[in-house]
């Protein structure tokens, strides 16, 4: 049996990998940051009791910053495999945490590296670093390829240049089987909610059904090459499965701004925005609405949607980055050749599951909501 170790298990990739590993048959330890409150909710349905014999899901507390702690756990799990999927991944909050973003992002994966040759592990051990299609930032070439030079445009992007390249480094200095998969955007139901496209899905069932009214976002310019998580962890895994370990570029090939992914979403509900202004200034009105659509999707009455003419989308610069990256898109050619990788979702279809999953979970809160409970939403970033 396989054992592999995910730092990041609790986040959205950690999830998705964890349960795909585990329908593979290996044993899955996974890394938890100790918090005030429950953080395990995108993997308590894949939790076991640690008190039955063998089970296949075990998870230790420790940090990519507490090299002690790193290095103990590995030595503990002896993994075959390691996916460090554990980073503060957020750009914009990147630059309000510099410091700490360079020492979780950039030397984390540094520790667990060093971790593995200290344990004399760099023959049985491959390691897997979550790189990111940020590191092109300011547009060199379309589409960008793996032999794209990068231009990195927040700390989070710096941070995770350098674990770009110490994975390179040691792979060529100590021959260890360590690469790089330069993942685009990959999002899903689990995606945190203060992404963009979590964000925008979440607004859509709660104007829907007229829990909000205005949906506040940064820059609608800006243009990403979208996937779908489940297809994206599953290139992670064929990236360790090869005999020589190399850098992919994981991504669709096709890019999509974020105006677009706005009449995407709300399309889903059967409303039509219709974008006047400009800049700061610019709004999303609700312009047409398809009744068919709407009454089934949102189980409301005509009287209870929102008016044509209403605003649903207004522009904060407070959510603008003082460095953008406006254009991403990827070639999965390579991926595709050497991987047979290929992805199975289109844009269309994530925003469905994206749209889908959000109006169930609201519909949950709004039995919570007429039980007498508080539901706030927070749309910080
Ligand atoms: P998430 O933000 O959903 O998850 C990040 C995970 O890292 C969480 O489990 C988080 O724990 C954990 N974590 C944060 N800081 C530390 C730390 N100091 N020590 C240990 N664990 C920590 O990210 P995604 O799942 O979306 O992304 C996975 C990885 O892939 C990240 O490294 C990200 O930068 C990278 N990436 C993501 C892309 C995407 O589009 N999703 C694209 C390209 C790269 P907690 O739950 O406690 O916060
Ligand atoms: P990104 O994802 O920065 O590409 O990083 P995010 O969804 O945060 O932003 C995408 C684009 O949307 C614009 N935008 C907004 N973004 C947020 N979060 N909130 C808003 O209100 C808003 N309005 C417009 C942003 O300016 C940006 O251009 C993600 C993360 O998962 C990284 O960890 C990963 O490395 C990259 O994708 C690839």
């Amino acid at each position: 049996m396989k054992v592999a170790l995910i730092t990041g298990i609790t986040g959205q990739d950690g999830a998705y990998l964890a349960e795909l590993l585990l329908s593979k048959g290996y044993k899955v330890h996974g890394i938890k940051r100790r918090a005030s409150s429950f953080n395990t909710q995108r993997i308590d349905h894949l939790y076991q009791d640690p008190h039955q014999v063998d089970p296949k899901l075990i998870l230790h507390y420790g940090d990519l910053t507490d090299s002690m702690g790193i290095t103990r756990i590995i030595k503990e799990c002896e993994p075959d495999e390691i996916y460090n999927l554990g980073a503060m991944s957020h750009v914009k909050v990147s630059f309000d945490t510099p410091e700490y973003t360079a020492n979780a992002d950039g030397l984390g994966i540094l520790r667990i590296l060093e971790a593995v040759r200290l344990l004399g592990m760099e023959k049985k051990t491959r390691i897997y670093q979550a790189s990111t299609s940020e590191l092109y930032g300011l547009v060199q070439e379309i589409p960008q390829r793996e032999e794209t030079p990068f231009y990195p445009r927040s700390p989070y992007a710096v941070a995770k240049m350098y674990g770009f390249w110490i994975v390179k480094n040691y792979r060529e200095a100590y021959n260890m089987f360590a690469c790089n998969g330069i993942l685009f955007n990959h999002e899903s139901p689990l995606r945190g909610e203060t992404f963009v496209t979590r964000k925008i899905t979440r607004a859509v069932a709660r104007i829907g059904v007229g829990m909000e009214s205005v949906l506040y976002l940064g820059n609608l310019d800006a243009q990403r090459d979208w996937g779908h998580a489940k297809d994206y962890v599953e290139a992670m895994w064929l990236m360790l499965q090869v005999d020589e370990p190399e850098d992919f570029v994981v991504a669709t090939g096709v890019t999509t701004s974020v105006r677009d992914f706005l009449h995407l979403a709300f399309g889903q509900i059967g409303f039509k925005l219709d974008f006047i202004g400009k800049d700061a200034s610019e709004m999303g009105v609700l312009c047409d609405i398809d009744y068919d659509i709407a009454l089934e999707k949102l189980g409301k009455t005509k009287e209870e949607l929102p008016k044509l003419g209403e605003v649903l989308i207004k522009v904060d610069p407070e959510y603008y980055r003082p460095t953008e990256v406006e254009l991403l898109i990827g070639s999965p050619d390579k991926a595709a050749e050497k991987l047979g990788w290929k992805p199975k979702y289109t844009l269309k279809e994530l925003v469905e599951d994206m749209v889908t999953s959000d109006l169930q979970l609201l519909k949950r809160d709004i039995c919570l909501v007429n039980g007498g409970f508080d539901i706030t939403s927070s749309s910080e970033y």
